[in-house]
């Protein structure tokens, strides 16, 4: 008998259908988010669940569960909790490197929007009430010249200097680890050994680091307070980076010029006080929303689940 495997969401067409060919598959038809007992009971039902970014998978959940394998379906884990799966034996899989370039055409999609205040101009069309063009309307600020620090040197840092180099922009980062200095002269990257002391000098943050403990509210109201006044936020990480109450307060007083958004803190919830703000771009998780990154996050997952199921260990474990 084929292994059952779980999916709880809906995944493209191509991806669901190989998974039918390959396993027992139960598929989400409706694509509803999973309720917590709905999960639970999924997690007691099967040896192989396939979560999203959608889906809470406390302790309490795995230690109740038979699971033998999560393969996430997406790079970030922090939705769940690693250290009950490590303990219950329970292989942990995810898809990194084929969101990468999505993820950091994101980070610039945001960028332009809320510098070249795209959006702002969007809504005015919308709304019925341009008048034409003027010389003086919805100036914005120049990529080129400006200071990038990106947070977070991994895959989509590095794929974001490219990015970014290629706007003029001056790119700095603050990273745990240093790069090594052949990679670092190929980026011309600037590496900064004090956090507060490179978010103090940039035009531009850019936050590309996992959400772990240690980067919970990373961007805290002292932090945020210590930007230029004149200087943007782009967030395509995890919204609990930040801290949303006090990025909300800088964008209302003045303290930063705008926010880029992508990700949110209590997300699908997006707390209702940026709806009002013109100075930031929100967007609904959209990183690796792109036809060929969900393919290949699909394509991963299947290689991840048959690999396990023929008794090999997979290539993209998250638990060694
Ligand atoms: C995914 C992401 O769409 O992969 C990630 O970590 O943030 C997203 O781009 C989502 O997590 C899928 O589970």
């Amino acid at each position: 008998m084929k292994p059952l495997v779980i999916v709880t969401r809906k995944l493209p067409k191509t991806i669901e259908k190989r998974m039918q060919e390959l396993f027992r598959v139960r598929l989400n038809e409706d694509d509803h988010a999973f309720s917590r007992d709905e999960l639970m009971t999924a997690m007691m039902d099967t040896d192989i669940l396939v979560p999203t970014v959608t889906d809470k998978i406390d302790a309490e959940m795995i230690n109740g569960s038979n699971l033998k394998m999560i393969a996430n379906f997406g790079v970030g884990v922090n939705h769940i909790d690693l250290a009950a799966a490590r303990n219950k034996m329970i292989t942990v899989t995810n898809t990194p490197g084929v969101l990468t370039d999505d993820t950091a055409d994101m980070a610039i999609a945001l960028m332009l929007g809320i510098m070249r205040r795209v959006n702002e101009g969007e809504r005015i069309i919308r709304s019925g009430n341009w008048n034409g063009w003027a010389p003086t309307q919805l100036r914005g600020t120049r990529l080129g010249g400006k200071k990038l620090g990106i947070i977070g040197m991994g895959r989509i840092g590095e794929a974001l200097t490219v990015r970014a180099k290629a706007f003029g922009m001056d790119i700095h980062y603050y990273n745990r680890n240093k790069l090594d200095d052949a990679r670092e002269r190929e980026l011309s990257a600037t590496y900064w050994s004090s956090l507060d002391q490179m978010i103090s000098q940039m035009d531009v943050i850019s936050l590309n680091c996992p959400y772990t403990p240690e980067t919970h509210h990373l961007m805290s109201a002292h932090r945020l307070g210590l930007m230029k006044e004149h200087a943007y936020l782009i967030n395509t990480a995890r919204g609990e980076i930040v801290d949303e109450a006090a990025l909300i307060e800088q964008l209302k007083s003045g303290g930063i010029a705008g926010a880029g958004l992508d990700v949110y803190e209590n997300e699908p919830s997006v707390n209702d006080a940026f709806l009002s703000l013109e100075n930031v771009v929100l967007a609904p998780h959209l990183g690796s929303a792109t036809n060929e990154a969900r393919q290949a996050m699909g394509e991963k997952v299947i290689i991840n689940v048959k690999t396990f199921i023929d008794g090999h260990s997979p290539r993209d474990r998250v638990l060694i």
